[in-house]
């Protein structure tokens, strides 16, 4: 026997493992009423810096919030969203370039999904791995920030493809490296057809309050426990 086909055989069991464990868990998350959303992207694009300011004002305006974060190395992610008070967690995967359904499983042991109303998930900064691993989200949201390049979506389609919303970060850069919004646009529908997308600048606060809308719109109202201050 040749080693091609077991490798194969390997990969799509692993899968199916992991789509099998993504089904139970949103399933798990529907029951608790917790509306899970993974940010996905290249190393730098943002989201670390979105996601605090996500959990930050969506705190503040009466939702119970949390995120688990996804790296190779380092727990430095988990530190600066903490600074938004929410419950945060570090998922550090040493070799392994995505995060994976039983990765997010181990890491909510200690937490009540009933208390939260939305769960964050930052995965690790790749345009390819994490696209092939269903975390049980709800809803998944890739950042393309304005100094990649407008072509990215057509050099890496699956990722734009197994996303339900494009995000266009650092917005306040755009006019000094010469973004071409119309290009990135065309690339984004392109591989995905019709698919909705945001711009937003998580320096500047342009363009949050319309992401912020976009979200609490899907995050469910009866949730909402009232405003912390
Ligand atoms: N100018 C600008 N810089 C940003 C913005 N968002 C993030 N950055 C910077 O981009 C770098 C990477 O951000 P980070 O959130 O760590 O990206 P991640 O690796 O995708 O989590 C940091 O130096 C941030 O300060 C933005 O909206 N505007
Ligand atoms: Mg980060």
């Amino acid at each position: 026997m040749s080693l091609q086909p077991r490798l194969v055989e390997v990969r799509q069991n692993v899968l199916k493992h992991n789509d099998l464990l993504a089904r139970s868990l949103r399933r798990r998350f529907e029951d608790a009423g917790v509306f899970v959303v993974s940010l996905v992207s290249s190393p730098g694009a943002g989201k670390t810096t979105l996601l605090e300011q996500t959990l930050t004002r969506l705190r503040e305006r009466g939702f119970q919030v949390a995120a688990l974060v996804g790296d190779l190395a380092t727990e430095n992610d988990a530190a600066r969203l903490a600074r938004s008070q929410a419950p945060v967690k570090q998922i550090v995967t040493g070799t392994v370039c995505h995060l994976d359904a039983d990765m997010v499983q181990q890491s909510l042991d200690e937490w009540v999904l009933d208390e939260l109303d939305c769960l964050f998930i930052e995965n690790v900064g790749n345009l390819v791995c994490p696209s092939s691993y269903d975390l049980g989200e709800a809803l998944r949201m890739v950042l393309m920030s304005v100094t990649e390049g407008e072509d990215k979506p057509l050099k890496y389609p699956t990722i734009f493809n197994t996303a339900d919303v494009a995000v266009l970060t650092k917005m306040d850069l755009a006019t000094a490296v010469e973004f071409d919004l119309a290009a990135a646009l065309y690339s984004i529908q392109s591989v995905r057809p019709g698919m909705e997308v945001l711009e937003v600048s998580a320096k500047t606060g342009a363009g949050l309050d319309e992401y912020l809308g976009f979200l609490e719109g899907r995050i469910k109202p009866s949730r909402v426990v009232g405003v912390v201050t």
